[in-house]
Parts: C-alpha cells; sequence; structure tokens
C-alpha cells in the first residue's frame, strides 16, 4: 500500500510549504503541517535559549567558589533554565511539532478537527511563554521551575507574571489534547479501525488524555500562588492555618503526570521508527498501545514519591513507591517488545536508528533510577541531591531529547521534502551520545556523594565531577551546533528525499513530501495493520499479538 522510493524522487511543485505565500498566510494559518513547523521554530528557539542557561550553570559550577555570576542570579538562572525547558520545550516538543504535523497525515485526515483552535493553541503558547520570559527577565524569578511554597508567595522577586504564563501555556496545551482526542476519535480514514491506528497516533492519544485531566490543577496551583501573593490569605502558610504542603500535593498531582507528556510521545516516535529500521512488523502493536494508556492511568497515582521526606506517613510512603514501581512494569512492556521488534531483523543502521539506540539506553538507565528513587530508603538519601538531577535528565534530556531528534530525522524528508547528510547525522549523534553521558553520569555520582542541587557553592572534593560534568556538556553543545549546520544546509540544498525515503509503512508516506495542503489527493482506505513490512505473500512474522 505505501509507495516505495521513487525511481526519480521528485520535490512537488505546489505544496504546503508554498501553496500560499508571506508572512500574514503563515500567522494565519490553520493547516495542521504548517502550525506544527511554527512550533519547531518556537520550540528550536526555547531549547536554544534554555541550553545558553544550562550552560551558563554549568560554567558557574567550574569552581567550588564564584566564578561568573552572583548567588541570586544563579538561583534566576536554574529557575530560567528550568520553566523555559519544561513549560516551554518538552511539554509542547513532540506534540506540538510531530503531533501536529503527523496526526492527520498518520489518520489519513485533511486536518485536525478543529483546526482554528489548533492556531489558538499556538497563540495561547506564544502569549504565555512571551509572559513567562518577560517577568523573568524583568524582576527575575528565584523559586525554581517547582514555584514551591511558602517561599514562592514571598520572595519579593517577580513571581506573578511567571505563574500567569504558566497557566496561559496550560491552555495552550490543554486545547491540543482536546483537538488531537477528537481527531483520533472522529477522523480516520475509512478503513481504520483503533487497531490499524498507528502506535505514534497511540501515544499522541494516551498523552493528550493526560493533558487535559491534569493541566487544568496545575493552572489552579500557579492561580492559587498568584493570588496568595496578591491577597495573602495564608492558604500555604502553617502560621495560619494553611498547610505548605498542600502546594506539593497539587503541583505534584500535575507535575508527575506531566513527565509523562513528555515522555509518552517520546515512546510514541520509538514505536514508529523500530519497525520501520529493523523491517519487521512492530512486536506487540497492542501491548504497546494499551501499556500507553496504562502509564497515562497510573501516572495519575504516583506523585507522592516526590514528597517521601514531607512528612507524609509511612502508609502514604509505601503506597506511592509500589504504585510508582508499577509505571516501570509499563515502561518495561515497552522497551521488551521493542527489543523483540528489533531481534533478527534487518537493521539498516541510520541517524535515526542511532538515536533509536540512544534512547533505549537512556531511557532504561533513567526508568532504572526512577525505580530507585522510588525506593523510599534510598531516596531519603538522595532526595534534593544532583542524583534526582541525573534521573530525571537521563529521561528528560537523555530520552526525550534523543526521541525528539530521532522524530526530527525521520520525518524532516517528509517536513521539507528534502535529505540532510547522513555522514554529518552520525558525527553529530556521536558528539550527542557521548557527550550526554559526559554530562549526567558524574551528576549521579557528585549526588550519591552528597551534593545538594541548586547550590550555589559546592567543597572542594566535588570539583573533579564537576568539571568532568561542564566539558560533558560542551561536547553536547557541539553536537547540536552541527545539527544546526547541516540542516539548515540541507533545508536549501538537501537532495530531493522523494514521497518515502525510508521505504517505510507509515500512512504519512503516501503522499508527496512535502506533502500538499489538503494532505491526500484521494481519501486513503486503509487495509493493512499498521508497522506491516511483510512483503506480499510472505508468511506474517510476527502477527498483531
Ligand atoms: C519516564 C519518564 C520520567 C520522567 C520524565 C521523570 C522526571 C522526573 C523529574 C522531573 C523529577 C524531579 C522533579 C524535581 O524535583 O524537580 C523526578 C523525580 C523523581 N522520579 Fe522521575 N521521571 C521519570 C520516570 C520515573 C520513574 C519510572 C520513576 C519510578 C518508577 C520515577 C521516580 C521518581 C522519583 C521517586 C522522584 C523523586 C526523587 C526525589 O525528589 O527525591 N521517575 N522525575
Ligand atoms: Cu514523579
Amino acid at each position: 500500500m505505501s509507495q516505495s522510493n521513487d525511481a526519480e524522487p521528485v520535490y512537488p511543485a505546489v505544496n504546503y510549504l508554498n501553496a500560499d505565500r508571506g508572512v500574514w498566510s503563515w500567522l494565519t494559518t490553520v493547516d495542521h503541517k504548517r502550525i506544527g513547523i511554527m512550533y519547531l521554530v518556537s520550540v528550536l528557539l526555547a531549547f536554544l535559549l534554555g541550553g545558553i542557561f544550562a550552560m551558563l550553570i554549568r560554567i558557574e559550577h567550574l569552581t567550588p567558589d564564584p566564578t561568573i555570576m552572583s548567588a541570586n542570579t544563579y538561583n534566576r538562572m536554574f529557575t530560567l533554565h528550568g520553566v523555559v525547558m519544561i513549560f516551554m520545550f518538552m511539554i509542547p516538543a513532540i506534540p506540538g511539532v510531530f503531533g501536529n504535523f503527523c496526526l492527520p497525515l498518520m489518520l489519513g485526515a485533511k486536518d485536525v478537527a478543529f483546526p482554528r483552535l489548533n492556531l489558538l493553541s499556538l497563540y495561547l503558547y506564544w502569549s504565555g511563554a512571551a509572559l513567562a520570559l518577560w517577568g523573568m527577565i524583568s524582576g527575575g524569578t528565584d523559586t525554581g521551575w517547582t514555584f514551591y511554597a511558602p517561599y514562592s508567595t514571598t520572595t519579593p522577586m517577580t513571581v506573578f507574571p511567571v505563574l500567569l504564563g504558566v497557566f496561559v501555556m496550560g491552555f495552550s496545551s490543554i486545547a491540543t489534547g482536546l483537538n488531537f482526542i477528537v481527531t483520533t476519535h472522529t477522523l480516520r480514514a475509512p478503513g481504520m479501525t483503533w487497531m490499524r491506528v498507528p502506535l505514534f497516533v497511540w501515544a499522541i492519544y494516551a498523552t493528550s488524555i493526560i493533558q487535559v485531566l491534569a493541566t487544568p490543577v496545575i493552572g489552579l496551583t500557579v492561580l492559587l500562588v498568584g493570588i496568595e501573593r496578591i491577597g495573602g490569605f495564608g492558604l500555604f502558610d502553617a502560621t495560619r492555618g494553611g498547610d505548605p504542603v498542600l502546594f506539593q500535593h497539587m503541583f505534584w498531582f500535575y507535575s508527575h503526570p506531566a513527565v509523562y507528556i513528555m515522555v509518552l510521545p517520546a515512546m510514541g516516535v520509538m514505536s514508529e521508527i523500530v519497525g520501520a529500521f529493523a523491517r519487521k512488523n512492530v512486536f506487540g502493536y497492542k501491548m504497546i498501545a494499551y501499556s500507553s494508556l496504562g502509564i497515562a492511568f497510573v501516572g495519575f497515582f504516583a506523585w507522592g514519591h516526590h514528597m517521601f521526606v514531607s512528612g507524609q506517613s509511612v502508609l502514604d510512603n509505601g503506597a506511592f513507591a509500589s504504585i510508582s514501581m508499577l509505571v516501570g512494569v509499563f515502561t518495561a512492556i515497552k522497551v521488551f517488545n521493542w527489543v523483540a521488534t528489533l531481534y533478527k531483523g534487518s537493521i539498516s543502521v541510520k541517524t535515526p536508528m542511532v538515536y533509536a539506540c540512544g534512547f533505549l539506553f537512556f531511557l532504561v538507565f533513567g526508568g532504572m533510577t526512577g525505580i530507585a528513587v522510588a525506593t523510599v530508603s534510598l531516596d531519603v538519601h538522595w532526595h534534593d541531591t544532583y542524583f534526582v538531577v541525573a534521573h530525571f535528565h537521563f529521561i528528560m534530556v537523555g530520552a526525550v531529547i534523543m526521541s525528539f531528534l530521532m522524530a526530527l530525522h525521520y520525518w524532516f524528508p517528509k517536513m521539507f521534502g528534502r535529505m540532510y547528510n547522513e555522514g554529518w547525522g552520525m558525527v553529530a549523534a556521536s558528539f550527542i551520545v557521548l557527550g550526554f553521558n559526559a554530562t549526567f553520569i558524574p551528576q549521579f555520582l557528585l549526588g550519591n556523594a552528597g551534593m545538594p542541587r541548586r547550590y550555589y557553592m559546592y567543597p572542594e572534593r566535588f570539583t573533579a565531577l564537576n568539571v568532568a560534568s561542564t566539558a560533558g556538556s560542551s561536547l553536547l553543545a557541539f553536537g547540536f551546533l552541527i545539527i544546526v549546520v547541516y540542516m539548515s544546509y540541507a533545508l536549501v540544498r538537501g537532495p530531493i528525499a522523494g514521497s518515502n525515503p525510508w521505504d517505510s509503512r507509515g500512512y504519512e508516506w503516501d503522499t508527496p513530501s512535502p506533502p500538499p495542503k489538503h494532505n491526500f489527493d484521494v481519501t486513503p482506505v486503509i487495509t493493512v495493520d499498521p508497522h506491516s513490512y511483510q512483503n506480499p505473500g510472505e508468511e506474517v512474522e510476527h502477527v498483531i499479538v
């Protein structure tokens, strides 16, 4: 059903990129593909900004004493880094860019269910981001991305605009989630039963459920902190009958599920890519699809693992720890199925596949250390140390960024109709995987040795590991620089990709690259299961189980 490699790849003269011209046509577009591209530009800018802050933090830690900034600036720097990376990059990254671009194509639809709402989501994201940035730059926020009360309600720094910014970006996230849920329910092409929905769509669907259900809670939480700063009602103040731990409950009730808003789409990308680059049917389609829903569900009941040392009862600690382990089980189901897909596959080692291997490694290590910090007795030691920083960076920078890059390299030819240079792709991937390990493995060791997170200075004996981590981060930054260079070149001069350069069986490859404005000339009719790589007549190697 999918087209195979065109003999002579063609670049369609009229496509979604040039069908309408001028900046205004972009700013007022309701085309999901153009909205995806605008998200791409936006999240890349956010990533650049957050990355600059990260490098400044790493440079500050080159020496135990003050290096390049004051203590106050340091507090503002890690807040800026956290808020920009989490709310402006990680959360919108894969759903905003690849969800928007690919979901309707994968479903055989012309667009999302509510195209105007989709554009509104982008404007809400821009407005929220602008508000938050303005707040952080004009006055400076020093609360950390977690806004813990009572500090956030009492610090003299500017916090309100940032809270409002997070609130507004939350609406963007909710609207996008709602749009994707309705699209998946109502706009599937004829023949696409639920068991023929591509795995990336399943992952985005599960993510959307979390976005719609959990995001209102963070909205209300930040709003309460804002109201508290203005009115001083004592909601989170123990001396006036309030409860600072209440803040933590509300914050983590969103923010734990939010980590799955980041990682589930990343898992979805992986599920698309393993089959395509191993030339095998994805093993355990149903298990992968349902485990996304399982993670989404269980993820709602694990938040208390962030509060093991907050005075929570032993019973609660035990319950939250056990539930956290369950998330590990669902994740392991996916990992085993991906590995089973790769097993005996005819693997082509292309750039997306290299990132897929990196993704597996970082996800497993990040997940295992997650299980470790979810073990109460161990977490008492590790809580608020660099160990936790390394744990979540392994997942968020390691796994999610691997997946973002995997998606970018896999769908780049579909988005822009051109190919990038494979050799440079490999070089950059090597720098990134190496640099990433060099940055964060020392942080595990630092945390275990007792270095607290968010401290401005540290004892002499932690210097070597901090220098190693900073050196690693410069490798990482260099890797990203290489990508910027060869991708920019590819955009203008890259060889024409053709509709399906990977000979993938994903439905999104059944249309020219770049696709026409209306996606498909004829509405596709889906007659085969997704991710099927056996040839006609060939015995089915892995049926859908
Ligand atoms: C799969 C994606 C995951 C992501 C994106 C993620 C992300 C995070 C983040 C952002 C934090 C720290 C937040 C902060 O205090 O600033 C964190 C801490 C934690 N994570 Fe994960 N995590 C993931 C997986 C897991 C898993 C699978 C488990 C357990 C089974 C887990 C258990 C924990 C625990 C217990 C903490 C708190 C540690 C402490 O503060 O002492 N995580 N994670
Ligand atoms: Cu958590």
